[in-house]
Protein backbone atom coordinates (compact mmCIF):
# COMPACT_ATOMS: atom_id res chain seq x y z
CA UNK A 1 0.00 0.00 0.00
CA UNK A 2 1.35 3.54 -0.60
CA UNK A 3 1.86 5.40 2.00
CA UNK A 4 0.10 8.77 1.77
CA UNK A 5 2.25 11.93 2.82
CA UNK A 6 1.04 13.67 6.00
CA UNK A 7 0.11 17.14 5.36
CA UNK A 8 2.98 19.73 7.24
CA UNK A 9 1.08 22.67 7.30
CA UNK A 10 -2.30 21.72 7.49
CA UNK A 11 -3.80 19.40 10.69
CA UNK A 12 -5.71 17.24 7.89
CA UNK A 13 -7.07 17.15 5.03
CA UNK A 14 -10.67 17.92 5.23
CA UNK A 15 -13.11 20.91 5.59
CA UNK A 16 -12.67 21.38 9.67
CA UNK A 17 -9.19 21.71 9.24
CA UNK A 18 -9.17 23.94 6.54
CA UNK A 19 -11.29 26.53 8.09
CA UNK A 20 -9.21 25.70 11.43
CA UNK A 21 -6.16 27.53 9.23
CA UNK A 22 -8.13 30.22 7.72
CA UNK A 23 -9.28 31.15 11.73
CA UNK A 24 -5.40 30.93 12.70
CA UNK A 25 -2.64 33.77 12.55
CA UNK A 26 -0.82 31.51 10.39
CA UNK A 27 -3.17 32.81 7.40
CA UNK A 28 -3.23 35.98 6.42
CA UNK A 29 -3.29 36.01 2.79
CA UNK A 30 -5.43 34.03 0.77
CA UNK A 31 -4.99 34.16 -3.01
CA UNK A 32 -8.05 32.75 -5.13
CA UNK A 33 -8.26 31.48 -8.52
CA UNK A 34 -11.57 31.06 -10.28
CA UNK A 35 -12.94 29.66 -13.52
CA UNK A 36 -16.07 29.03 -15.17
CA UNK A 37 -17.33 26.62 -12.73
CA UNK A 38 -18.10 29.61 -9.91
CA UNK A 39 -20.54 30.87 -12.19
CA UNK A 40 -22.66 28.01 -13.59
CA UNK A 41 -24.88 27.93 -10.63
CA UNK A 42 -26.19 31.51 -11.59
CA UNK A 43 -27.20 30.12 -15.19
CA UNK A 44 -24.13 30.92 -17.24
CA UNK A 45 -22.60 27.89 -18.23
CA UNK A 46 -18.68 26.88 -18.54
CA UNK A 47 -16.94 25.69 -21.40
CA UNK A 48 -15.88 21.85 -21.13
CA UNK A 49 -18.92 20.62 -19.32
CA UNK A 50 -20.00 17.73 -21.07
CA UNK A 51 -23.63 18.72 -22.10
CA UNK A 52 -24.07 21.50 -20.73
CA UNK A 53 -20.70 23.60 -21.65
CA UNK A 54 -20.38 26.25 -23.84
CA UNK A 55 -18.17 23.88 -26.50
CA UNK A 56 -20.89 21.28 -26.65
CA UNK A 57 -23.72 23.81 -27.71
CA UNK A 58 -21.59 25.91 -30.41
CA UNK A 59 -22.24 23.26 -33.18
CA UNK A 60 -25.16 25.53 -34.17
CA UNK A 61 -22.95 28.66 -34.62
CA UNK A 62 -21.04 26.79 -37.88
CA UNK A 63 -17.73 26.68 -36.48
CA UNK A 64 -14.55 24.93 -37.66
CA UNK A 65 -13.50 24.08 -34.29
CA UNK A 66 -15.69 25.64 -30.73
CA UNK A 67 -12.74 27.41 -29.86
CA UNK A 68 -12.69 29.37 -32.76
CA UNK A 69 -15.20 31.81 -31.27
CA UNK A 70 -12.80 32.82 -29.24
CA UNK A 71 -9.71 33.03 -31.70
CA UNK A 72 -8.62 36.85 -33.05
CA UNK A 73 -8.29 35.87 -36.51
CA UNK A 74 -11.61 33.81 -36.78
CA UNK A 75 -13.58 36.93 -35.27
CA UNK A 76 -11.83 38.82 -38.01
CA UNK A 77 -13.51 36.83 -40.30
CA UNK A 78 -16.32 36.35 -38.89
CA UNK A 79 -17.71 38.04 -36.24
CA UNK A 80 -21.35 36.47 -35.85
CA UNK A 81 -20.55 33.35 -33.56
CA UNK A 82 -18.79 35.57 -31.00
CA UNK A 83 -22.14 37.74 -30.46
CA UNK A 84 -24.33 35.04 -30.36
CA UNK A 85 -22.44 33.67 -27.51
CA UNK A 86 -22.32 37.51 -26.16
CA UNK A 87 -25.69 38.07 -25.75
CA UNK A 88 -26.15 35.05 -23.97
CA UNK A 89 -23.48 35.86 -21.55
CA UNK A 90 -23.86 39.65 -21.49
CA UNK A 91 -23.85 41.04 -17.69
CA UNK A 92 -26.34 42.45 -16.16
CA UNK A 93 -28.89 39.02 -16.68
CA UNK A 94 -27.46 37.02 -13.72
CA UNK A 95 -26.80 36.98 -10.09
CA UNK A 96 -23.94 36.16 -8.28
CA UNK A 97 -23.28 33.05 -6.30
CA UNK A 98 -22.74 32.17 -2.66
CA UNK A 99 -19.28 31.09 -3.68
CA UNK A 100 -19.06 34.99 -4.82
CA UNK A 101 -20.77 36.22 -1.46
CA UNK A 102 -17.63 33.83 0.22
CA UNK A 103 -14.99 35.82 -1.49
CA UNK A 104 -16.96 38.79 -0.28
CA UNK A 105 -16.24 37.36 3.34
CA UNK A 106 -13.11 36.70 3.08
CA UNK A 107 -12.37 40.63 1.95
CA UNK A 108 -14.23 41.89 4.48
CA UNK A 109 -12.25 39.91 6.85
CA UNK A 110 -9.00 41.37 5.53
CA UNK A 111 -7.99 38.03 4.42
CA UNK A 112 -8.33 37.98 0.68
CA UNK A 113 -4.86 39.23 -0.93
CA UNK A 114 -5.71 38.69 -4.56
CA UNK A 115 -8.64 37.10 -6.47
CA UNK A 116 -7.63 36.18 -9.90
CA UNK A 117 -10.34 35.30 -11.92
CA UNK A 118 -10.88 33.98 -15.66
CA UNK A 119 -14.51 34.92 -15.85
CA UNK A 120 -15.93 37.95 -17.78
CA UNK A 121 -18.80 38.03 -16.32
CA UNK A 122 -17.84 40.11 -14.12
CA UNK A 123 -20.15 38.78 -10.97
CA UNK A 124 -17.04 39.08 -8.80
CA UNK A 125 -17.54 42.86 -9.02
CA UNK A 126 -21.22 42.60 -8.77
CA UNK A 127 -21.02 40.48 -5.51
CA UNK A 128 -18.90 43.72 -4.16
CA UNK A 129 -15.45 42.25 -3.90
CA UNK A 130 -13.11 45.30 -3.83
CA UNK A 131 -12.12 45.94 -7.08
CA UNK A 132 -8.58 46.28 -6.00
CA UNK A 133 -8.52 42.68 -5.39
CA UNK A 134 -10.06 41.55 -8.72
CA UNK A 135 -7.44 40.41 -11.37
CA UNK A 136 -9.29 39.75 -14.16
CA UNK A 137 -7.27 37.98 -16.56
CA UNK A 138 -8.90 37.18 -19.27
CA UNK A 139 -10.64 41.11 -19.51
CA UNK A 140 -14.43 41.41 -19.16
CA UNK A 141 -17.42 43.04 -21.12
CA UNK A 142 -16.81 46.40 -18.88
CA UNK A 143 -15.30 48.14 -22.00
CA UNK A 144 -15.35 47.77 -26.11
CA UNK A 145 -12.90 49.10 -29.00
CA UNK A 146 -12.16 48.58 -32.53
CA UNK A 147 -10.35 45.80 -33.11
CA UNK A 148 -8.32 47.85 -35.83
CA UNK A 149 -8.06 51.49 -34.73
CA UNK A 150 -8.46 50.16 -31.09
CA UNK A 151 -10.78 54.05 -30.10
CA UNK A 152 -13.02 52.89 -27.68
CA UNK A 153 -17.01 52.19 -28.26
CA UNK A 154 -19.65 53.80 -26.18
CA UNK A 155 -21.03 51.28 -23.60
CA UNK A 156 -24.85 51.86 -24.14
CA UNK A 157 -24.84 51.32 -28.10
CA UNK A 158 -22.34 48.15 -27.11
CA UNK A 159 -25.53 46.90 -25.18
CA UNK A 160 -27.89 47.58 -27.86
CA UNK A 161 -25.42 46.11 -30.00
CA UNK A 162 -25.54 43.05 -28.74
CA UNK A 163 -28.89 42.22 -27.40
CA UNK A 164 -30.85 43.45 -30.69
CA UNK A 165 -28.08 40.50 -31.72
CA UNK A 166 -25.75 42.72 -34.14
CA UNK A 167 -22.29 43.38 -34.74
CA UNK A 168 -20.95 46.59 -33.69
CA UNK A 169 -18.63 48.41 -36.41
CA UNK A 170 -16.40 51.42 -35.16
CA UNK A 171 -17.90 54.62 -36.27
CA UNK A 172 -14.71 55.85 -37.01
CA UNK A 173 -13.24 53.13 -39.35
CA UNK A 174 -16.01 50.55 -39.60
CA UNK A 175 -13.71 48.07 -38.02
CA UNK A 176 -15.22 45.21 -35.54
CA UNK A 177 -15.76 46.28 -31.87
CA UNK A 178 -14.59 43.39 -29.74
CA UNK A 179 -14.95 43.79 -25.93
CA UNK A 180 -11.81 43.89 -24.10
CA UNK A 181 -11.79 40.24 -23.51
CA UNK A 182 -8.68 38.11 -23.81
CA UNK A 183 -8.83 36.22 -27.03
CA UNK A 184 -6.49 33.13 -27.92
CA UNK A 185 -3.97 34.48 -29.64
CA UNK A 186 -4.02 38.08 -27.30
CA UNK A 187 -2.05 39.65 -24.60
CA UNK A 188 -3.07 39.35 -21.01
CA UNK A 189 -3.72 42.86 -18.95
CA UNK A 190 -0.48 44.18 -17.47
CA UNK A 191 -2.55 44.22 -14.23
CA UNK A 192 -2.23 40.14 -14.43
CA UNK A 193 1.66 39.95 -15.36
CA UNK A 194 2.66 42.70 -12.51
CA UNK A 195 0.05 40.45 -9.97
CA UNK A 196 1.85 36.87 -10.42
CA UNK A 197 4.86 37.63 -7.88
CA UNK A 198 1.46 38.31 -5.09
CA UNK A 199 1.23 34.41 -5.49
CA UNK A 200 4.21 33.87 -3.96
CA UNK A 201 3.42 35.70 -0.96
CA UNK A 202 -0.05 33.46 -0.32
CA UNK A 203 0.13 31.81 3.04
CA UNK A 204 -3.47 29.65 1.43
CA UNK A 205 -4.31 29.14 -2.61
CA UNK A 206 -7.99 28.33 -3.25
CA UNK A 207 -8.89 27.22 -6.83
CA UNK A 208 -12.23 27.10 -7.65
CA UNK A 209 -14.50 26.06 -10.83
CA UNK A 210 -11.72 25.86 -13.69
CA UNK A 211 -10.40 23.08 -15.57
CA UNK A 212 -6.48 24.59 -15.40
CA UNK A 213 -6.01 24.11 -18.63
CA UNK A 214 -5.94 27.56 -20.26
CA UNK A 215 -2.56 28.88 -19.64
CA UNK A 216 -0.76 31.34 -18.30
CA UNK A 217 -3.52 31.32 -15.66
CA UNK A 218 -3.36 27.61 -14.52
CA UNK A 219 0.52 27.87 -14.06
CA UNK A 220 -0.21 30.47 -10.87
CA UNK A 221 -1.54 27.48 -9.48
CA UNK A 222 2.65 25.91 -9.46
CA UNK A 223 3.60 29.59 -7.89
CA UNK A 224 1.88 29.07 -4.53
CA UNK A 225 4.98 28.61 -1.68
CA UNK A 226 5.80 24.88 -0.96
CA UNK A 227 4.60 26.33 2.83
CA UNK A 228 1.68 27.24 1.24
CA UNK A 229 -1.73 25.12 1.23
CA UNK A 230 -3.55 24.73 -2.07
CA UNK A 231 -6.70 24.16 -2.42
CA UNK A 232 -9.02 22.65 -5.36
CA UNK A 233 -12.89 23.04 -4.60
CA UNK A 234 -14.18 21.48 -8.90
CA UNK A 235 -16.31 19.04 -9.58
CA UNK A 236 -13.52 16.89 -10.91
CA UNK A 237 -9.65 16.56 -9.87
CA UNK A 238 -7.62 18.76 -12.43
CA UNK A 239 -3.97 20.17 -12.85
CA UNK A 240 -1.96 18.19 -10.76
CA UNK A 241 -3.51 19.46 -6.93
CA UNK A 242 -2.96 16.65 -4.77
CA UNK A 243 0.52 16.32 -5.55
CA UNK A 244 1.70 18.21 -2.56
CA UNK A 245 1.32 17.10 1.12
CA UNK A 246 -0.65 20.43 2.13
CA UNK A 247 -3.17 20.17 -1.26
CA UNK A 248 -7.01 19.55 -0.30
CA UNK A 249 -9.35 18.37 -3.16
CA UNK A 250 -12.46 19.16 -2.07
CA UNK A 251 -14.41 17.80 -4.97
CA UNK A 252 -18.04 18.83 -5.56
CA UNK A 253 -20.23 21.88 -6.32
CA UNK A 254 -18.49 24.94 -5.21
CA UNK A 255 -21.44 26.39 -3.60
CA UNK A 256 -22.24 23.48 -1.38
CA UNK A 257 -18.39 23.11 -0.30
CA UNK A 258 -18.76 26.66 0.00
CA UNK A 259 -21.42 26.44 2.39
CA UNK A 260 -19.92 23.71 4.54
CA UNK A 261 -16.92 25.83 5.15
CA UNK A 262 -18.30 28.77 6.02
CA UNK A 263 -20.27 26.57 8.64
CA UNK A 264 -17.27 25.39 10.21
CA UNK A 265 -15.88 29.23 10.07
CA UNK A 266 -19.04 30.14 12.11
CA UNK A 267 -20.25 32.54 9.00
CA UNK A 268 -23.12 30.50 7.75
CA UNK A 269 -25.47 33.28 8.56
CA UNK A 270 -23.13 35.88 7.49
CA UNK A 271 -22.75 33.91 3.75
CA UNK A 272 -26.59 33.65 3.38
CA UNK A 273 -27.21 37.80 4.42
CA UNK A 274 -24.22 38.39 2.39
CA UNK A 275 -25.88 36.65 -0.43
CA UNK A 276 -29.01 38.43 0.29
CA UNK A 277 -27.76 41.91 -0.82
CA UNK A 278 -26.79 40.44 -4.17
P1 LIG B 1 -13.84 25.21 -18.06
O1 LIG B 1 -12.69 24.71 -18.84
O2 LIG B 1 -15.18 25.13 -18.67
O3 LIG B 1 -13.85 24.40 -16.68
C1 LIG B 1 -14.84 24.57 -15.71
C2 LIG B 1 -14.52 23.63 -14.55
O4 LIG B 1 -15.43 23.90 -13.52
C3 LIG B 1 -14.61 22.15 -14.90
O5 LIG B 1 -13.51 21.46 -14.34
C4 LIG B 1 -15.93 21.72 -14.24
O6 LIG B 1 -15.91 20.39 -13.79
C5 LIG B 1 -16.01 22.67 -13.07
N1 LIG B 1 -17.36 23.00 -12.64
C6 LIG B 1 -18.45 23.26 -13.38
N2 LIG B 1 -19.51 23.58 -12.60
C7 LIG B 1 -19.05 23.49 -11.31
C8 LIG B 1 -19.64 23.68 -10.03
N3 LIG B 1 -20.93 24.05 -9.89
N4 LIG B 1 -18.88 23.50 -8.94
C9 LIG B 1 -17.58 23.13 -9.04
N5 LIG B 1 -16.97 22.92 -10.22
C10 LIG B 1 -17.69 23.12 -11.34
O7 LIG B 1 -13.62 26.72 -17.60
P2 LIG B 1 -12.30 27.45 -17.16
O8 LIG B 1 -12.73 28.66 -16.44
O9 LIG B 1 -11.35 26.54 -16.51
O10 LIG B 1 -11.70 27.85 -18.58
C11 LIG B 1 -11.15 29.03 -18.79
C12 LIG B 1 -11.98 29.93 -19.72
C13 LIG B 1 -13.46 29.78 -19.55
C14 LIG B 1 -11.74 31.34 -19.40
O11 LIG B 1 -11.01 31.94 -20.40
C15 LIG B 1 -13.10 32.03 -19.25
O12 LIG B 1 -13.13 33.27 -19.86
C16 LIG B 1 -14.05 31.13 -19.89
N6 LIG B 1 -15.47 31.18 -19.49
C17 LIG B 1 -15.94 32.10 -18.62
C18 LIG B 1 -17.27 32.11 -18.27
C19 LIG B 1 -17.74 33.15 -17.29
O13 LIG B 1 -17.26 34.27 -17.30
N7 LIG B 1 -18.67 32.80 -16.40
C20 LIG B 1 -18.15 31.18 -18.79
C21 LIG B 1 -17.64 30.24 -19.69
C22 LIG B 1 -16.30 30.25 -20.04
Amino acid sequence: RRKVPKPKVLEGLDVESLAKYISSDKCKKIVLMLGAGVSTSAGIPDFRSPGTGLYANLARLNLPFPEAVFEINFFRRNPVPFYTLAKELYPGKFRPTPTHSFIKLLADHSLLHVCFTQNIDTLERRAGIPDDKIIEAHGSFAVQRCIDCKVLYDDDLMKEKVTAGEVATCEECGGYVKPDIVFFGEALPPQFIQTIPQVGEADLLIILGTSLTVHPFASLAEMAGRKCPRVLINLEGVGGIGSRPDDLLLLGKCDDIVRELCQALGWENKLEEEWEKT
